[in-house]
């Protein structure tokens, strides 16, 4: 894939060429095996190349409908299965959805983006959704949504109303998958991901790392994202927030120099995609943050809270951002 950079306003924007790409494991498995500054030095090339080095675009989280999930994704505090001691909220309503967006916008977000936790929803339930997409857009914000797997009839729903991204994980590499969640398939996976860019809307799609795989794992789900017909737009990378009371609770923690690699390999595969500093942000120190924008993230979650786990508070990434240099993409 050829990328080039043009200047938009004040912002550098990816254009990409529609020459698909496709990476071999041994060359994914090659970066990974990089000297740090090497893969570093390259990663950051790659990403001054097409993006603002100094600019983070910021999105804020919605739990829109806490736990009693069906599903028995090891990592999450929202499965059915799990004692987490998770307090279980119905859908919520539409106004109280817009006004935290209101806030959200208030404080510098950009992107607002709402999950629910249902393995996927019924078509009652995307009545009120499309409703939330179409206010929360009609805010100024970009939409997103994480509602679980999608029908195409669905998909084309939610982009009738609008939709700019919806949030479907791979979460790791085939294989690992079926060590981390039974109800569901990685193809189910990719069917969601297929009826998503089929009806037109931003594809985000990523994984989280510190569930106890191996390199090589990471390796697979980088390269199964980037070899997409068309790479995720967005690319969230998720270090295991570990929850008390999920199977994955005390799993051995990722060594945080192999959890910037990853970061760094994810933006040379996709070098026009927003990469995301998304879950386990609370565990890291400034520094390591601090390394994961070098290596190529551009993009976190800001508030108090994920959907139920914790975030840096406001003030803390105003302060990081602040130190670093760093303002916030315009949408
Ligand atoms: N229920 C929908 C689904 O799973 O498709 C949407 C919500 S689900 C919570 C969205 C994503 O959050 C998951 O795919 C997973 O990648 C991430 N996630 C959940 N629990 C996490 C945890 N404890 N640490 C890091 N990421 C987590
Ligand atoms: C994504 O990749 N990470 C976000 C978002 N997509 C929906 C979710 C992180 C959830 C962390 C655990 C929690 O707060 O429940
Ligand atoms: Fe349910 Fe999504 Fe959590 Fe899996 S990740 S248990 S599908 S809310």
């Amino acid at each position: 894939m050829s990328v080039s950079a043009e200047v938009v306003g004040e912002q550098k924007m990816a254009t990409v060429s529609l020459v698909r790409n496709t990476w071999s494991l041994s060359k994914v498995q090659a970066l990974f095996a990089l000297p740090f500054n090497d893969l570093l030095f390259k990663a950051h090339t790659v990403h001054r190349e097409n993006f603002d080095p100094n600019a983070v675009q910021i999105s804020t989280l919605l739990s829109i409908k806490t736990g009693a999930c069906p599903e028995d994704c090891s990592y999450c505090p929202q499965s059915v299965r799990y004692d987490t001691g998770l307090e279980k909220q119905a859908l919520m309503e539409i106004a109280a959805v817009v006004e935290q967006a209101k806030v959200a916008k208030a404080n510098g977000a950009s992107r607002f983006c709402m999950g629910a936790a249902w393995r996927s929803p019924k078509d009652r339930d995307l009545d009120k959704v499309t409703q939330m997409v179409e206010e929360v857009k009609a805010l100024g914000m970009e939409t997103c949504v994480t509602l679980g797997m999608l029908e195409n009839s669905q998909a084309k729903r939610l982009k009738d109303a609008g939709l700019d991204y919806y949030n479907h994980n791979i979460d790791t590499s085939e294989e690992f998958y079926k060590k981390v969640i039974t109800t569901r398939t990685y193809q189910d996976r990719l069917d969601t991901i297929d009826a998503v860019r089929s009806a037109g809307i931003n594809v985000c799609s990523g994984g989280i790392v510190g569930m106890g795989e191996e390199i090589s794992d990471r390796a697979k789900m980088l390269q199964t994202l980037a070899n997409m017909e068309r790479p995720p737009e967005s690319v969230p990378i998720n270090q295991l927030v570990q929850v008390e009371g999920t199977p994955l609770e005390g799993v051995e923690l990722i060594d945080s120099i192999e959890f910037i690699k990853t970061i760094a390999v994810a933006r040379i595969l996709m070098p026009a995609s927003q990469v995301r500093l998304s879950a386990g942000r609370s565990e890291m120190t400034d520094e390591m943050q601090a390394m994961c924008f070098f290596a190529g993230a551009n993009s976190i979650f800001y508030g108090d809270q994920l959907l139920t786990t914790e975030n840096p508070s406001q003030s803390a990434d105003y302060k990081l951002f602040k130190r670093l240099g760093i303002h916030p993409a315009t949408a």
